[in-house]
């Protein structure tokens, strides 16, 4: 199954957690076909005091249902030394979000898909937008449609 992920850093070497997290992810058996340029962006969310993201996005395939995919990014994330049990939205050296699984709708305690963030944050689509421009959420509608409102977010890309 095709998917994508979204990954994000502003803490430590930005460039070498976010390369690091495509490669251990690769390690873990997730086929990374694609990622995305880099972004600057500033941050978004509970925390706006902290310093800027650098984020990206990659297209994987995977045979891993929702819930065991999430167990591999959250291992690839405290294997490059995240601490977990932080407050939401703190700095973190590697974030790496499950956005979208196909065309799989699914909801847990732990697990949203698609990721809320897909349509409601420009750090998460733009890269998206740069991997496939004609991306769609599981019923039709355009993620190109999302982009306007949210023009007024940061991002550069670089
Ligand atoms: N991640 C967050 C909170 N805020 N802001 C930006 N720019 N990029 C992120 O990846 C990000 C954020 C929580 O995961
Ligand atoms: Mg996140
Ligand atoms: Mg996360």
């Amino acid at each position: 199954m095709r998917g994508f992920l979204g990954l994000g850093s502003n803490v430590g070497d930005r460039v070498a957690n976010l390369n690091a997290a495509v490669a251990s992810l690769r390690e873990r058996g997730v086929e990374v076909l694609a990622m995305s340029s880099l972004y600057e962006t500033a941050p978004q969310g509970e925390i706006l005091d902290q310093p800027d993201f650098l984020n990206a996005a990659i297209e994987i395939e995977t045979e891993l249902e929702p819930e065991a995919l999430l167990d591999v990014c959250k291992e690839v994330e405290r294997a490059l030394g995240r601490e977990q049990g932080l407050p939401r939205h703190s700095p973190r050296p590697i974030d790496v979000d499950l956005l979208l699984l196909g065309d799989i709708e699914y909801r847990s305690e732990r697990l949203t898909l698609p990721h809320a963030e897909v349509t409601s944050r420009r750090f998460v689509l733009e890269p998206l937008l740069e991997l496939d421009p004609d991306l769609a959420l599981p019923d039709g509608t355009a993620l190109s449609n999302a982009l306007a409102p949210l023009m007024d977010q940061r991002v550069e890309r670089r």
